[in-house]
């Protein structure tokens, strides 16, 4: 892509038409020439950021809005036309943006130009990205956090230490004769090894609430499972009867809970099967709560805490929520279950409490994604190299190859040293007028 940015490239930035309103973007240094072209009347003076209507040369009427070089999305000069959102209005206007002298812009190539200007770093652009395609309200608040830059602002911190050490070892290899020896311990107190373990600390919450969570809903037949789960979506999305062994395959199905995507997939009642359909469910049951987050333990409170129902849950023996449904009817066996009731909806609110909470409830103010963390990781272990180095009695300088490793980490995230490759890998999966 980098040998084409003189090329000026259209593309609409709105979604899917038909629409009220659809917005192609022009960006480039012969943005303002072809939007010349396509619309009347442009006016004397054009103040940049002013929306100005008028009509397009393809039929449509709508606004012009000019944006300077330096102070538009993508750093170049833009012009954005706000047209009707039909579809015909929008390929016309493509059109006569082509034959003016544009050419169709390449899935991310808007936010890759910002990028290659300076607009965004790698990280933002990821942001960006992340906030277009987020679909919980936690996605939303990370791919923010990520996009408005503090990940950036944090890393420009450490990177500037990283160099500072490096400065300090060159100098005092190349003219220890003026400066003398180099002072360890300050050299030691500069790499930023405090800062990068925050942000490793900080960076799980970002990825787990960007994953979202998988909850298996398991137990006996007939404990009200697939009540439980439509409860929680609002909808009859599971077969519910009075017959035991109703649900056989897995019924999957993803919900936002307190901002946070949470799949809930329903299983099979776990007991000796009867048929062959049902052992193979079980079988299914037993390999959801394996793969899933957390397992919601669910039994029949009236039918009671049995040794079969003891039997089924000690053979999944891992960590999960012990939940006693029908207590509309029953109160749970023993104090430490989680009374609910599919049918009335009592203590779902706090069953689905288990799911958000959280040890810190601080909002976190820098978010990190799953590329990130082993970058991170990658420059606390060198910044702790280059530490040891230093406590030794070896040569400074072969703390530089520690430090200069931590320097090249850090860039790979926010994009300083990453390889074209990398950088085009990270836009490929763009979409078209991102
Ligand atoms: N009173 C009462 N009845 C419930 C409750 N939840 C479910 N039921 C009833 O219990 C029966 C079984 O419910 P299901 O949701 O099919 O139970 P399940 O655990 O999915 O059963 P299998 O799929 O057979 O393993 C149905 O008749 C439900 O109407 C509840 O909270 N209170
Ligand atoms: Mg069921």
């Amino acid at each position: 892509m980098a040998s084409r940015l003189l090329d000026t490239i259209v593309a609409p930035i709105t979604g899917a038409q038909p629409a009220a309103v659809a917005i192609v973007r022009i960006s480039g240094p012969a943005a303002w020439s072809i939007a010349q072209d396509l619309f009347e009347p442009i006016p004397s003076k054009i103040v940049p950021r002013h929306a100005y209507y008028g009509t397009f040369s393809h039929g449509d009427d709508g606004l012009l809005i000019y944006f300077e070089e330096g102070k538009s999305f993508t750093g170049e000069l833009t012009t954005e036309c706000q047209i009707h959102g039909s579809p015909i209005s929008v390929r016309k206007l493509l059109e006569a943006a082509q034959r003016g002298g544009a050419r169709l812009a390449e899935p991310g190539e808007f936010t890759y130009r910002a990028f290659m200007n300076g607009r965004l770093d790698l990280s933002q652009a990821e942001g960006v990205r992340e906030s277009v395609e987020a679909i919980s309200s936690r996605q939303f608040f990370h791919a923010n956090l990520l996009r408005r830059g503090e990940l950036r602002h944090q890393l420009a911190h450490v990177s500037d230490r990283l160099y500072k050490v490096l400065a300090m070892i060159e100098a005092s290899v190349d003219f220890s004769e003026e400066i003398g020896e180099l002072d360890r311990l300050q050299a030691i107190g500069e790499l930023p090894i405090f800062e990068l373990q925050q942000l490793q600390d900080q960076a799980q919450r970002g990825i787990l609430e960007r994953q979202g969570l998988t909850v298996a809903i398991t137990g006996p037949p007939n404990a009200g499972k697939s009540s439980l789960l439509n409860r929680l979506l609002g909808a009859e999305r599971a077969i519910v009867t009075s017959q035991a062994g109703t649900t056989r395959d897995t019924v999957e199905e993803a919900a936002e809970i307190d901002g946070l995507l949470v799949r809930f997939i329903d299983t099979a009642g776990l007991r000796d099967a009867l048929d062959e359909a049902e052992r193979l469910g079980v079988e299914r049951s037993l390999l959801a709560a394996k793969a899933a987050n957390r397992i919601w333990f669910v039994y029949d409170a009236l039918a009671g805490w049995d040794d079969a129902v003891e039997g089924e849950w000690k053979k999944l023996g891992c960590p999960m929520t012990i939940v006693a449904n029908k207590s509309d009817l029953a109160p749970p066996a023993r104090p430490d279950h989680l009374p609910v009731s599919a049918l009335t909806g009592a203590g779902m609110r706090k069953l689905m409490g288990t799911l958000t909470s959280y040890e810190s409830n601080d909002e976190p103010l820098v978010s990190m994604n799953g590329r990130h963390l082993p970058l991170i990781e990658r420059a606390l272990a060198s910044s702790l190299l280059a530490k040891e180095v230093f406590e030794q009695p070896i040569p400074d300088d072969l703390a530089s190859v520690h430090v200069r490793d931590a320097v090249q980490a850090v860039g790979e995230i926010t994009g300083d040293t990453a390889s074209d490759d990398m950088i085009e890998r990270i836009f490929r999966d763009f979409c078209i007028g991102k």
